[in-house]
């Protein structure tokens, strides 16, 4: 009898423990989930938010909805705060820049390590070769599932005042920066006085003259006006830096979902992350060039350096470029020159 007893609880407890999870998760399904992006629609950072959004709600047969707030509205624009959102929970989901996901996670500084990536497939070389899943790595130690790299853009620097094409021209010019010392650094070593804030400070402290110029891709530009609406007259292709986007999902977040939901949340984002890529890139590749014209066609005159241009920059920001590979760590900077040269 007291065996039988014994058994009974077992089973009891079993039971409970079995069924306790499930029943929780299907029930932990929350009636909306949040994406945060900076930048919203027609940009190719914004219809990415849109698209994974979309997918995810077929894909799950609607059981996972998800809402986007663009302009990192969920931290009240303050995008270099949006990872910490994520990892506290106030964030269910992101496409972020690694720019400004980089004041918590110093790695992902690597992308914005002046002239190290040259061309788009240096990007490629790094998002899908063992730099990438090193950072995914870190990533995943920091409460966040990050499921697909996507892209921002090469980012061209533009200002009010004249064309660059030496680091002598930018002496003294107030250039709005992203949040990342990083890019203090940069803009100092070419005698720019940077200044850092927000996107959403960035239009109007431009459009006032508060500051001279900004660094951001070309998909931005024809989007934001920034030439009637920012002044912002000369444009300089100089190629220093890209930032790739990360699409991640809160770890407990994405705990609670069923597998074939997380299946289809991953693929979800593996299949915007494609068409962001494709879109970041459109009219910027030879022999496609409709990017280009599309601004200069607004009235802005821009300058493309030639190699030799680009190297006196690579010169001037060299001593921050060693300081940095410091910083992020010698053996993933490495690494990331290694993948580069093979690619
Ligand atoms: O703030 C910017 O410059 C932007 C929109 O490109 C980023 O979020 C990194």
């Amino acid at each position: 009898m007291k065996k039988l007893y014994a058994l009974l609880i077992v089973l009891g407890v079993m039971a409970f423990i079995f069924s306790v999870p499930l029943s929780a998760a299907a029930a932990d399904y929350k009636a909306e989930y949040k994406l945060s992006t900076v930048v919203a629609k027609p940009m190719p950072w914004g219809i990415a938010g849109e698209r994974w959004a979309e997918l995810a709600r077929e894909k799950t047969g609607g059981r996972i909805n998800i809402k986007v707030y663009p302009g990192t509205s969920l931290v009240g624009g303050d995008q270099t705060k949006e990872y910490t959102a994520i990892r506290q929970g106030a964030i269910d989901m992101a496409i972020g820049s690694t720019i400004n996901w980089s004041p918590q996670v110093k790695e992902l500084n690597i992308f914005s390590m002046p002239f190290l990536m040259p061309d788009y497939k240096a990007i490629d070389a790094l998002t899908r070769g063992e730099v990438g899943k090193e950072l995914w790595k870190i990533l995943e130690s920091k409460d966040t599932v990050p499921l697909a790299w996507g892209e921002n853009g090469f980012r061209e620097l533009s200002n009010s005042k004249k064309a660059i094409r030496k680091p002598a021209d930018l002496k003294g010019l107030k250039i709005r920066v992203v949040g990342s010392p990083l890019f203090l650094d940069t803009f100092s070593a070419l005698g720019a006085n940077p200044t850092q804030m927000s996107w959403a400070d960035a239009v109007p402290a431009l459009s006032s003259g508060a500051v001279d110029g900004q660094e951001n891709p070309l998909t931005i530009f024809p989007v934001a006006k920034l030439h009637a609406e920012a002044n912002q007259q000369n444009m300089t292709r100089w190629g220093y830096v890209a930032d790739p986007l990360i699409f991640v999902v809160n770890k407990e977040v994405w705990k609670s979902w069923k597998p074939e939901d997380q299946k289809a949340v991953r693929e979800a984002a593996v299949q915007a992350a494609k068409e962001n890529i494709a879109a970041a890139r459109k009219g910027l590749i030879p022999p496609d060039d409709t990017m280009i014209k599309e601004v200069q066609g607004m009235g802005v005159n821009v300058v493309r350096l030639t190699d030799a241009e680009k190297a006196a920059f690579k010169k001037a920001t060299k001593e921050v470029y060693d300081k940095w590979a410091k910083q992020i760590g010698p053996e993933l900077v490495k690494k990331a020159e290694q993948s580069i040269a093979k690619r």
